[in-house]
């Protein structure tokens, strides 16, 4: 194993750490090799190793980790063993922080070992800030530092309205870009240092993978926005950047994948999720919505509901406007739905194990049935 050449790829102590002597020395003697989950397409799953610069490695999966979108996910550390030709998934290691979300009443991972999460916008229509409060809660709940990136900015003479907005979210990373002023990307070159891993999120059609395809270009210019489409800049303006139809030779992103830059920023860009749906995300809810907290430790009663209690901080705060009721509103309606969300995914849960016990049974029936009829 090569250390070094793992590090451009986020590897560190942490994962090595993981590995006991045993597979340790398998790991020296490159019986075993470690790689970076970069693409999971159906059953096809790829990964970077040591020789990343040569590109993707196609890595074989055994049974125990179906279904994958349950045991790991873009941007995860396997341990492999060599099958012939190929490598096959043996261990997945611990992940510094992960997303993940509710679908289909399932647990879904989204993304592994971030270092940031760029939860992107649009200063269009698109802009919604129940969306972003959605999108930090569950940065937060996953430890991933967020930076809100207001793409598009071109759109619009708002700036300022736009920014004010999310300012209000207290939020310490803040940007605004647009792919039509390519000075606008300096903003982003705090975040972008060789080795660290970011992940894209928001609505399809922010702009997602134009910023990605931007920050692989040294020379950030106007044909780095898609240079597989015809789309000149009067096309972008007048299209308004959202797009109406994905077939029109457009490209939405159906997948997620991990990409390396030329300065070794790792990217992983992700579809844009019409409904975003947390999944034990309270504490991500709370630091959120920090100021509604800190107003109702200040309740007079400590069990205090907020619905008709004297000295009640923010029943008088929504009085004054100093709390908006959307706000207020928003943050009862997260926490119902992550508490509803987590009930519902161990019910999911709950049905599958008992499926499983359920199917076992009727095996042995039917293979004592089986048996019974041999003798
Ligand atoms: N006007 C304007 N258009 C932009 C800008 N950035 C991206 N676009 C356009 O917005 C459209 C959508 O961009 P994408 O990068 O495909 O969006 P995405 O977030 O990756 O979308 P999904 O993959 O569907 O989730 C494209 O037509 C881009 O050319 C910008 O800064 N200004
Ligand atoms: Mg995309
Ligand atoms: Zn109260």
């Amino acid at each position: 194993m090569n250390i070094s050449r793992l590090q451009p790829l986020g590897w560190s102590h942490f994962f090595l750490q993981q590995a006991d002597t045993q597979t340790f020395e398998k790991l020296q003697s490159n019986e075993l090799q470690v790689f970076r989950i970069s693409a999971i397409h159906r059953s096809v799953i790829k990964g970077l190793g040591s020789n990343w610069n040569e590109g993707e490695v196609e890595l074989l999966c055994s049974e125990s980790f179906q279904p994958v979108s349950e045991h790991f996910c873009v941007g995860d550390w396997v341990i492999a063993e060599r099958a012939h030709e190929h490598f096959r998934i043996i261990e997945v290691l611990e992940a510094k922080n992960q997303l993940e979300r509710l679908s289909n009443q399932k647990r879904q991972l989204m993304a592994a070992n971030l270092d940031y999460l760029f939860i992107v916008t649009s200063a269009n229509s698109d802009f919604n800030i129940k969306r972003l409060e959605r999108y930090l809660a569950m940065a937060y709940e996953s430890n991933i530092e967020p930076v809100i990136v207001l793409n598009k900015i071109d759109l619009t003479d708002k700036i300022d309205d736009f920014l004010d907005q999310i300012r209000g979210l207290k939020v310490h990373n803040l940007v605004g870009i647009s792919m039509l002023q390519p000075e606008s990307l300096l903003s982003l070159k705090h975040y972008l240092t060789a080795g660290t891993t970011i992940a894209m999120v928001g609505s399809s059609g922010v702009g997602k993978s134009s910023l990605i395809n931007a920050l692989f270009n040294q020379a950030v210019g106007i044909d780095a926005i898609d240079q597989s489409s015809s789309e000149t800049i009067d096309d972008i303006q007048t299209i308004g950047g959202i797009r109406e139809d994905d077939d029109k030779g457009k490209h939405t992103t159906t997948s997620r994948q991990l990409l390396i830059n030329q300065q070794g920023v790792l990217f992983i860009d992700t579809p844009g999720i019409r409904e975003l749906q947390l999944l034990n995300a309270q504490e991500g809810i709370e630091k959120t919505f920090n100021d509604i907290v800190h107003l109702a430790r200040q309740c007079k009663f400590t069990n205090c509901a907020h619905q008709t209690e004297p000295g009640c901080k923010i029943l008088q705060a929504l009085g004054s406007g100093e709390l908006a009721q959307s706000h207020w509103d928003n943050y009862q309606k997260l926490l119902k739905e992550d508490a509803f969300n987590a009930r519902a995914a161990q019910g999911a849960y709950a049905q599958k194990q008992h499926m499983k016990t359920f199917s076992k049974a009727i095996n042995r029936v039917q293979s004592k049935h089986r048996q019974d009829k041999g003798k």
